[in-house]
């Protein structure tokens, strides 16, 4: 006969990030900043689009955190541009979580204006893990293939902005935009999918109003 054991519940693993990413949105909001997670796969465009949005945005101040397991290739860059960038290396985990935001917010001394966090390339975790953000933009592109909302519906469920980016691609490449459409309505009715491609420049006009309409 098999004895009764108890069984003690852990506190949730995401209570204390959630906490601190409360507090981390609360201290933004204050300091009029709007805070855009930033999230996709391993090079779908990330920075790119980043550089296309913040070139766009006029008398909006841009700030970045970015996010990456090794390496600050990304930061480099955006700091040469002129923007105030900074650096998170997880050594290996395949998020951002927000302890280590809360240390980046401090040390980037903001106000008013738009912090981009951009988050490690993965397409799971980031979408898991709330960080003090306003909205959550996920770039998905056609080279990923049509099917990505079905496979990965987490980061397209909980999504407030879709680009769909390398779209000057499509001409060579197979992509079925119905159907990645009807995998994104059924998780998500109301994120606008915005077509964008930081090669020709295409769609980020639409993209800063939205950006722009959320922080007027
Ligand atoms: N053809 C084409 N290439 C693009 C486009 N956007 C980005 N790329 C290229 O895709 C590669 C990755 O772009 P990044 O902006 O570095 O991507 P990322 O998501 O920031 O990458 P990680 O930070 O490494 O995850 C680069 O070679 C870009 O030039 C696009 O719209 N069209
Ligand atoms: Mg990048």
């Amino acid at each position: 006969m098999s004895e009764n054991k108890e069984i003690t519940i852990m506190q949730s693993v995401y209570a204390k990030n959630d906490e601190v990413a409360a507090q981390i949105n609360k201290e933004l909001t204050t300091k009029n900043i709007f805070a855009i997670n930033v999230m996709g796969a391993p090079g779908a465009g990330k920075t790119t689009s980043l550089i296309q949005i913040i070139k766009r945005l006029g008398e909006v101040t841009p700030y970045v955190i970015e996010g990456d397991i090794e390496a600050d290739f990304d930061t480099k860059t955006l700091q040469g541009l002129g923007v105030k960038a900074i650096q998170i290396n997880t050594g290996g985990a395949c998020h951002l979580d927000s302890p280590l935001i809360g240390n980046a917010v401090e040390e980037l001394k903001l106000s008013d204006g738009v912090l981009f966090i951009e988050n490690i390339g993965n397409l799971v975790c980031p979408a898991e893990f709330m960080i003090g953000e306003h909205a959550k933009m996920l770039i998905s592109t056609v080279t990923e293939g049509s099917d990505k909302p079905y496979k990965y519906p987490l980061a397209f469920e909980k999504a407030d902005i879709i680009l769909l980016n390398k779209c000057d691609l499509l001409p060579y490449i197979e992509f079925d935009e119905e159907f990645f459409m009807k995998g994104v309505r059924a998780l998500n009715k109301t994120a606008p999918v915005i077509k964008v491609s930081g090669k020709t420049e295409e769609g980020f006009d639409e993209v800063i109003t939205w950006i722009k309409g959320k922080i007027n």
